[in-house]
């Protein structure tokens, strides 16, 4: 139950972002339409993953999708939701999902279009089963006016991640937190399941600059490049942590609290790395960098890289800044080969 005092400083996620438009003062407010939408789709998806194994939700619906892995029910709802909710918006062009091989053209051209969102619509869902925190993730882009009457849909949405007019995610942890950024600092916000909003708790989230945790998928180290490797022999021997949920989003959420690093290196299997650039690498490495963090390929930051396709994979190395530093050094601009 809320406390009195509480209530004298609730601010939603709406109040917020509003709040936060008003310091762009050619705003028309329609960007704040837009987020909302999203935040909208969460709340159903979140509604869903809370009641999963209590509905027909869990287990995968029997397709694969053009990453090739199994689809899982609550991937098409999540995904769902998200398009219906952004679809009613009026001022989104196009969007782009994981779970689809080709994006949606919503809208097809004129200065109503003026967004494209990209999304990741269950990120970790394959953890769902066994009730591990999963996430929804997603990246905002301007669509720009040369873009307008483009006869492909990938085109104008290959922007680098510096270009992003917002990025954020929803963990649908123990609790369930929204943390988004439209360049102005990095914004917590608890679900409270009593009045079914997002409030603020955490007002300009910093990472600490540096922890003694990495987390890693360290089964595939022996195909990690060389640099990758000496990096987890030296962290051993600090006596660093690991952490390793195998959800992307609860893992980068830990890291952006508690400091340390994330990594997805190249391996054997994924020699591109496993993690998409355009709804998962570029939205967080804009977190991470509003929050004073970093993130790096090994070779360059990630939001610098200049995309090439809708799905394409990238390695990731996302955390505190010095710790990031520390794996760059050794992997030598290299990316550690
Ligand atoms: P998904 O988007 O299909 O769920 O896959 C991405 C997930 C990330 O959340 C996580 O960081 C990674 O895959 C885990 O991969 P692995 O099982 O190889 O460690
Ligand atoms: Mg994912």
């Amino acid at each position: 139950m809320m406390r009195s005092d509480q209530i004298e400083r609730l601010i939603t996620v709406q109040s917020h972002i509003i709040e936060q438009q008003q310091m762009h003062p050619e705003a028309t407010g329609e960007f704040s339409w837009l987020l909302s939408g999203v935040t909208f789709a969460c709340r159903i998806i979140e509604a869903n993953v809370r009641r999963a194994g209590l509905i027909d939700v869990l287990g995968d619906t029997g397709e694969t999708n053009v990453q090739g892995e199994m689809v899982q029910k609550l991937d098409k709802i999540a995904h769902k939701a998200l398009l219906r909710c952004l679809g009613y918006r009026g001022n989104v062009g196009i969007i782009a999902s994981e779970e689809d091989d080709e994006p949606y053209v919503l809208q097809q051209a004129g200065p109503k279009a003026r967004y494209m969102v990209l999304f990741d619509p269950l990120d970790g869902s394959s953890n769902i089963d066994v009730n591990v925190s999963v996430g929804t993730i997603f990246s905002i882009l301007r669509r720009r006016e040369q873009d307008w009457d483009a006869k492909d849909p990938v085109k104008p949405l290959l922007q680098p991640g510096f270009e992003q007019l917002a990025a954020g995610y929803v963990v649908y942890g123990s609790s369930t937190v929204l943390v988004y950024t439209t360049g102005k600092g990095v914004h917590m916000f608890t679900l409270d399941p009593d009045i079914g909003a997002f409030m603020l708790s955490n007002e300009n989230v910093k990472m600490p600059a540096n922890g003694k945790m990495y987390s890693v998928n360290e089964a595939y180290a022996a195909s990690f490049p060389e640099g990758y490797q000496k990096y987890l022999t030296w962290a051993k021997k600090e006596n660093y942590s690991l952490r390793y949920i195998g959800s992307l989003v609860a893992d980068f959420h830990r890291t952006l609290l508690r400091g340390g690093v994330f990594l997805y290196p190249p391996t054997a299997k994924s020699p591109e790395g496993k993690l998409r650039l355009l709804y998962e690498a570029n939205p967080m490495a804009f977190i991470a960098e509003q929050a004073s963090g970093k993130a790096s390929d090994g070779v360059q930051a990630i939001m610098e890289k200049r995309p090439t396709s809708l799905h394409q994979r990238t390695p990731l190395i996302i955390g505190s800044a010095d710790e990031v530093e520390r794996v760059l050094e050794l992997c030598n601009g290299k990316n550690g080969r």
